[in-house]
């Protein structure tokens, strides 16, 4: 039985407030969704929510031993899984350098570890970005909450599983593991549950990232260094006037992490969590501006090779490699998304999310009307820059904003009527 989630007002608000935000909101399960919906993610505004919401999952009481990880049932479970593991102690480039390592032998290095006392002489590895609900569908460890559910990221890539991709992790590593400060991908949100552990976080609001940057706009790695007191280097950075959030999540809440957040986080003990980046009608409009500038700054970069026959796909390429995203990639993101909701209202159909949830119409005309802000400044700076066809193939852009727009039309004349 899908459960379905509706909202109240159908118009993307664009006027965010921009009123910088150093506080941070604790809800429970009480909130509605449509509550949720407005007042944090429409508003990008951080919250935790507490831990009665995990309370029901699995991974709650497989994975966690009294407090601590289940070194044992978490052997049993992926001893032979092959993971991507950060070393915290090396920098590499703005991030830490990173190696697959078999589950088990990162296990070992951690009871060794735990066992030295968290010795210095160790190493630091963080076993970070695992797919692994992807690798084990049919495993399910935890359940997505419906706050999280308008998460079009996820919903395209389970769909089309030939993508092998998807923005669903698990976390884990010892007391003193650590993430650098960042922004997530392509301006995504995040949600953080804590299994085992808590995390300290460093929350910064938007903006705020740039009195972190040095003289070359670089961002500082670490927001704790002394580095920053170094006024040669960091001239924008004032200890006094800098505003950001600093709390402690505890085990089984989640944090929510608005779009376009900067943050920093540490794992204060031994720390297992599930993590998922997403996109929706609220963000999205951020998401299509953030690879708008990445595209411009390619070209920019590959200035001197314009000549070349084949330039504009070779700015694509390098767009994919270097921020993970082209504009042919996001073109079948949006597509897919408005064609789900389209059939909604043409088909008769359901838009379903983690095979749980489906969509009300309102919602469904929510994303569809945020879609169609996107493409009419996709298919404009397409057309700017002369790769329309490169991208959409038989027009297809102006197909898709076409049958959109009418679907709004019909809408809104039947809203006026009955109004
Ligand atoms: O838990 C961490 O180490 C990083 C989490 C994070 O960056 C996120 O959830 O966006
Ligand atoms: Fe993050």
């Amino acid at each position: 039985m899908l459960r379905e989630l509706e909202i109240k007002n159908n118009r993307l608000c664009t006027e965010k407030n921009t009123a910088i935000i150093d506080w941070i909101d604790y809800v429970n399960t009480s909130i509605t969704y449509d509550e949720f919906f407005s007042k944090y993610i429409n508003l990008n505004k951080p919250c935790i929510f507490k831990s009665n919401i995990t309370e029901n999952w699995s991974c709650r009481r497989q994975w966690n031993l009294d407090g601590a990880p289940d070194f044992d049932v978490l052997d049993i479970l992926y001893g032979n899984c092959v993971v991507p593991v950060a070393d915290c102690n090396k920098k590499y480039y703005n991030s830490q350098s990173k190696d697959d390592m078999e589950m088990k032998d990162y296990l070992n290095y951690w009871t060794e570890y735990a066992k030295s006392n968290y010795s210095d002489s160790m190493p630091l590895l963080y076993l970070k970005d695992w797919h692994c609900p992807k690798l084990f569908p049919n495993a399910p460890m935890y359940n997505v909450p419906e706050y999280f559910a308008s998460d079009w990221l996820n919903e395209y890539y389970i769909a089309n599983p030939e993508l092998n991709d998807d923005y669903r992790f698990v976390y884990m590593g010892p007391k003193g593991t650590w993430t650098p400060l960042h922004a997530d991908v392509f301006g995504s949100y995040s949600w953080s549950a804590n299994i085992v552990g808590r995390k300290h976080w460093l929350l910064f609001p938007p903006g705020q990232e740039d009195f972190l940057r040095d003289i070359h706009g670089q961002l500082i790695y670490d927001a704790t260094s002394d580095e920053l007191n170094d006024y040669t280097k960091y001239k924008a950075y004032d200890k006094r006037a800098l505003k950001y959030i600093d709390v402690i999540q505890a085990e089984g809440e989640i944090m929510f992490v608005p779009s376009g957040w900067h943050h920093q986080v540490w794992n204060l003990e031994d720390t297992i969590s599930v993590n998922h980046n997403w996109i929706n009608g609220c963000n999205i409009l951020n998401v299509w501006h953030g690879l708008k500038k990445e595209l411009s700054s390619v070209m920019k970069e590959v200035n001197d090779c314009k000549d070349m026959h084949d330039w504009a796909e070779q700015c694509q390429l390098i767009l994919k490699s270097t921020y993970g995203m082209d504009y042919s990639l996001f073109f079948d993101f949006l597509t897919f998304i408005a064609k789900k909701r389209l059939n909604v209202f043409s088909n008769n159909e359901e838009a379903i999310s983690f095979n749980k949830y489906k969509f009300g119409n309102n919602h469904c005309t929510f994303d569809l009307h945020a879609i169609k802000l996107v493409l009419i400044d996709f298919i404009t700076d397409m057309e700017e820059k002369s790769i329309y066809h490169l991208i959409c193939d038989k027009n297809q852009g102006h197909k898709l904003l076409n049958k959109i727009l009418l679907l709004l039309q019909s809408h809104y004349d039947a809203e006026n009527i009955s109004t």
